[in-house]
């Protein structure tokens, strides 16, 4: 950092906003941009003995602990992961691993007998006999073998005192063998996923190859390529999560809410943070880790996003873009360009409805996500943006052998007139599973959006990509029609997809694990049952127990139960 940081730091401080948490949380008035952004830990993956790189097995613990998300808020309970409990973190540590050398993950649960979080026995949720919490590390984008998927049912308590049904192995093999990218990990037990993200348990995970990236000259290095984790989140005064313990239809689910919104941004574990930045280009790796919340950024002074890469993916070549719009659990991989800025301070802004994008208009506290102070004087920047970045095989709907129509469609109360659950093409995870692809093929999946909002839509295993996204037309015959025959056919769907088509963004043309689904729209996607940079075949059985799953990464969704099974079968 340069001596001149400090100064600045100073200054800025003079001007904070303050802004009041209002609502349930009475965490009273906290003021932005005092808390510097936190660089997440690094954990690597690998050995490096003087450039022999080797395979390496690490133990991450998730852990109870405090954790201080502002400088005027109380310490914050927390469920974190980390190599030991004082290094553990929100979010959890960045695992570096290298393209083609695994990575063994034995993740232990040391968390207590109880939750710190209001759950609901009236969803399918993992129960157990003896207390506990149920958990279970999902990596996500990660191309590997179900056994190291972790399956909903396949989680375990404290010192693996209770095991879930579809529980198989005590060490997680990640072999890496796909392309360089962003992923993350984080929980995913069965109808307890959004209380164990939103208590903590997620981080950042990168897959590299320095002989295809660094040829790139990207922005690089830990002060110039960083990530940004943003999470939105409820406090009450003493510093404890909030999370609204009474269900929208209490007499059905007594606690589930179709979804949490947090009235705080947090980024890198910290509720609107500043960075002190050189005049330099960065890069940054955005995830947006919220359980609900769509995330519409933009910089106070109008510059650009040059967007790299999206989810697990680089794009072709860079796309320049004023703002950039993510769901839950999409990332974005963008370089900023802080050289030329007259302005010295910047904010990153949020102007997203919630829900998205019909509900209510983001209010000061969640408009504002973090602030950049541009240091003065030029500051030597070596890294460049190239023309070109990474190309894979192109989405061709040619190459698919079956297409599926997915249904997203959700049941009301009948007095509340809110949702109950949220389901695909009417079933349960529990149901028999109906996606069956064979291994190593391409399909088209047509996915009918029939609620008011747009669902990330995400597959485990898969790569997919969005192609097309067209209009309905009277979309309510369309659901009533479904929502008493559940069968596309007999409703003429195809009647129904004649409207205006709509582009997908220059910026979002890649092989990615999160799609947004348009309200109201048919998105049609090529979905590859292969690793995607050559069309290979997956170097393992994709097939074995206990299969995948592909679900909506609205949390509180995927609880209730927009998440079904996902089986490959043998050509
Ligand atoms: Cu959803």
């Amino acid at each position: 950092m340069a001596t001149g940081a400090s100064v600045w730091i100073l200054l800025f401080l003079t001007t904070a906003i303050y802004t009041t948490i209002s609502g349930q949380n009475a965490g009273g008035t906290l003021p932005m941009y005092v808390d510097p952004l936190p660089k997440i830990p690094v954990v690597l993956g690998y050995y490096d003995f003087g450039g022999v790189v080797l395979p390496k097995h690490l133990i991450i613990g998730m852990y109870q602990k405090k954790w201080k998300f502002h400088r005027d808020l109380p310490e914050t309970t927390v469920f974190v992961y980390g190599t030991s409990e004082s290094s553990a973190s929100f979010p959890g540590p960045v695992i570096e691993t290298i393209q083609g050398v695994s990575t063994y993950v034995t993740w232990l649960n040391y968390l207590p007998d109880t939750h710190i979080l209001p759950w609901d026995p009236s969803i399918l949720v993992a129960e157990t006999r003896m207390g506990g919490v149920p958990t279970v590390a999902h990596l996500h984008g990660g191309i590997h073998e179900a056994y190291f998927d972790g399956n909903p049912y396949a989680w375990f308590t404290q010192h693996f005192r209770e095991l879930g049904p579809n529980w198989s192995r005590l060490t997680y093999l990640y072999s890496n063998d796909q392309h360089p990218g962003n992923l993350w990990y984080h929980d995913h037990a069965l109808g307890l996923t959004r209380q164990n993200l939103l208590a903590g348990l997620l981080g950042p995970y990168v897959i590299r190859n320095p002989a295809v990236e660094d040829p790139l000259m990207l922005p690089s290095g830990p002060e110039f390529d960083r990530h940004l984790v943003i999470a939105d989140r409820s406090f009450y005064s003493n510093g404890s999560i909030y999370m609204n313990a009474t269900g929208n239809n209490p007499d059905v689910h007594p606690q589930w809410q179709p979804e949490y919104f947090g009235d705080a941004i947090t980024v890198n574990g910290k509720a609107w943070p500043y960075l002190v930045v050189y005049r330099s280009k960065y890069r940054f790796r955005i995830l947006n880790a919220s359980n609900a919340r769509y995330l519409h950024l933009q910089f106070s002074n109008g510059m650009d996003f040059t967007v790299i890469g999206s989810d697990a993916s680089y794009l072709a070549a860079p796309i320049i873009t004023s703002t950039i719009i993510l769901s839950p659990a999409e990332i974005f991989d963008v370089v900023v360009d802080f050289t030329t800025t007259v302005i010295t301070e910047i904010e990153l802004t949020n102007d997203a409805p919630y829900p998205y994008p019909g509900g209510t208009p983001a209010s000061l506290p969640i408009s504002k996500v973090m602030k950049f102070v541009v240091l003065p004087g030029m500051q030597i920047d070596p890294s460049v943006v190239p023309t070109s970045l990474m190309s894979y095989p192109p989405a061709r709907e040619q190459d698919a052998t079956v297409t599926r129509y997915i249904s997203l469609y959700e049941f009301m109360h009948p007095v509340t007139g809110t949702p109950v659950d949220i389901l695909i093409n009417g079933k349960r995870l529990e149901d028999p599973v109906t996606e069956t692809p064979k291994t190593g093929s391409t399909e088209i999946w047509h996915i009918i959006n029939l609620t008011g909002d747009n669902h990330p839509f995400h597959s485990h295993l898969a790569m997919f990509q969005a192609i097309q996204v067209q209009q309905l037309v009277k979309g309510q015959t369309l659901l009533t029609c479904l929502q008493e025959f559940n069968d596309v056919a007999a409703c003429n769907v195809g009647a129904h997809v004649t409207g205006t088509v709509v582009n997908v963004p220059e910026h979002e043309r890649t092989w990615k694990n999160v799609v947004k689904i348009e309200a109201g729209t048919m998105t049609t996607i090529i979905m590859k049952f292969n690793m995607i940079v050559d069309d290979a075949p997956y170097p393992f059985d994709a097939t074995a127990h206990p299969g995948f799953v592909y679900h909506c990464h609205i949390l509180d969704h995927e609880d209730n139960e927009m998440i079904r099974p996902l089986h490959l079968v043998n050509q």
